[in-house]
């Protein structure tokens, strides 16, 4: 059996990250072994999975020709026409009016990008995600047990095209800089590492834009200046640079050099998760703020779930008419993350605050803290909560594939007739909720 199978069992992943830390001790700063990882043409990519008609095609995500929005994700075949992630849809049309324009669907990029870093989950917990298509892995002192960093970023890209048959570009280098930048070179579908040493060479005779810090108005300075590539921007003085960039001029400069000194971080868990949304009008209809709070606890559950937590304390926020904010919170005896507990506890502290202050409410919105790992719960649980979250999993399921209107329970009905849905989910008026 292959490393790369082992490594598929999380208990093995635990006796490699000890073995790993040993050999990091003897690892030299300067020999880190960073990885960028961003899947090619996202969005696109993930709708040509689910048409393969697509494939090969001028496509573009982000809206129709006439709509006023912007060009999301384009198909490299697209691109050959000049067409780009945020031209405007109507110069993309004029550019290729044979393309195939496409709405899009954010429940299923979101659904795949879950997948995506989950897969790079599975080889290093040295793993930061950074938006929804591309993260950096640390995998310095992997190699006596994974074998080469090239091999595992071709096993890397290998599993993210089965599983999710789309395809990854990879930049292996010793810095976040270097590595992104190589990923970058290397699209489409491509792998490219850059070696100890070499950095300042590589990144020579590329252009300022593609360092990180090199916004429009810097770029600008530097052409004053005379510097159009890296290489050339590494040949200048440092106290020349900081005289005209201020203190940015030495970290750029040290950027031109190849040296980036940043970490790769893995997220930090989040202490508390709350949904809430502020209402088109105010309003004081019980039935109303009962049905959205249904929703909204519906949504913080499935994001505990999600993460696998539970949480022992539930938050109710109002902010009335008048802007002025409440917060009323509960301590559980149990933490848990049925949809239902959530909502029974919210609801008896909105009756509560109700009494206490009957005026316009333009805000409603609920949050759960003191959050545990769902696996640290002893089995105390009454047998009706622990079925209330079998079902809530087997709705997540159907949710996740088909969009939260795929399957409602009856406290949110009423939402039915309020608000339209767009993909299979409200649109409120706070947009993030409606993803
Ligand atoms: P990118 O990785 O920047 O772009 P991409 O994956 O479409 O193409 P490639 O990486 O091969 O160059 O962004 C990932 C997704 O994020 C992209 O598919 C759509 C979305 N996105 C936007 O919605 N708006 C934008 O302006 C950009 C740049 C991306
Ligand atoms: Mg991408």
């Amino acid at each position: 059996m292959s490393d790369f199978f082992e490594l598929r069992d999380s208990q093995h992943l635990s006796v490699i990250c000890e073995k790993m830390k040993a050999s990091l001790s003897t690892c030299n700063r300067k020999e880190r072994r960073i990885l960028h990882v961003d899947l090619d043409a996202f969005f696109v990519s993930v709708e040509q999975v689910l048409n393969p008609a697509l494939r090969g095609k001028p496509v573009v995500v982000g809206g129709e020709p006439g709509a006023r929005g912007v060009v999301a994700s384009a198909s490299y075949e697209a691109r050959a026409y000049g067409l780009y992630a945020g031209m405007s849809l109507t110069t993309a049309y004029r550019l290729c009016p044979e393309a195939i324009f496409i709405r899009g669907s954010f429940p299923r990029y979101r659904d795949a990008s879950a997948r995506f870093m989950a897969i790079l989950a599975e080889f290093t917990p040295y793993l930061e995600p950074v938006g929804i298509d591309e993260a950096y892995l640390d995998l310095t002192g992997f190699e006596p047990v994974y074998g080469s960093t090239w091999g595992t970023a071709l096993r890397i890209k290998q599993r993210i095209r089965d599983e999710i048959k789309i395809t990854a570009s990879v930049g292996i280098a010793t810095s976040k800089l270097v590595a992104k930048i190589a990923s970058d070179m290397a699209k489409p579908d491509g792998l490219l590492e850059v070696a100890t040493g070499e950095e300042r060479l590589f990144l020579a005779p590329l252009p300022i834009v593609k360092l990180p810090c090199v916004g429009p108005k810097m770029e600008r300075s530097l052409k004053g200046m005379g510097v159009t590539t890296i290489g050339e921007l590494a040949n200048l003085p440092v106290p020349l640079l900081k005289a005209n960039l201020g203190p940015l001029g030495e970290a750029i400069h040290r950027y031109a050099l190849g040296i980036d000194e940043r970490k790769v971080e893995p997220p930090q868990a989040a202490k508390s998760i709350s949904r809430e949304t502020t209402f088109i009008e105010d309003t004081l209809d019980y039935n109303f703020l009962k049905a959205i709070l249904r929703y909204l606890s519906e949504r913080v559950g499935a994001e505990l779930r999600r993460e696998g937590r539970k949480a022992r304390c539930v938050t109710l926020k109002l902010r009335y008419a008048d802007f002025d904010s409440i917060t009323r919170s509960r301590t559980l005896r149990e933490a848990t993350n049925a949809d239902q507990v959530i909502f029974g506890v919210g609801v008896v502290l909105l009756e509560k605050a109700l009494c206490q202050r009957r005026q316009l409410v333009r805000l409603i919105g609920i949050g759960a803290s003191s959050l545990i790992g769902e696996q640290k719960q002893l089995s105390l649980l009454d047998s009706s909560i622990e079925r209330w979250e079998r079902l809530d999993r087997a709705i997540d399921r159907i949710r996740n594939r088909y969009g939260f209107t795929a399957i409602q329970r009856g406290q949110s009905l009423p939402l039915k007739d309020i608000f339209s849905t767009e993909n299979g989910d409200y649109v409120f008026a706070t947009p993030s909720l409606s993803r």
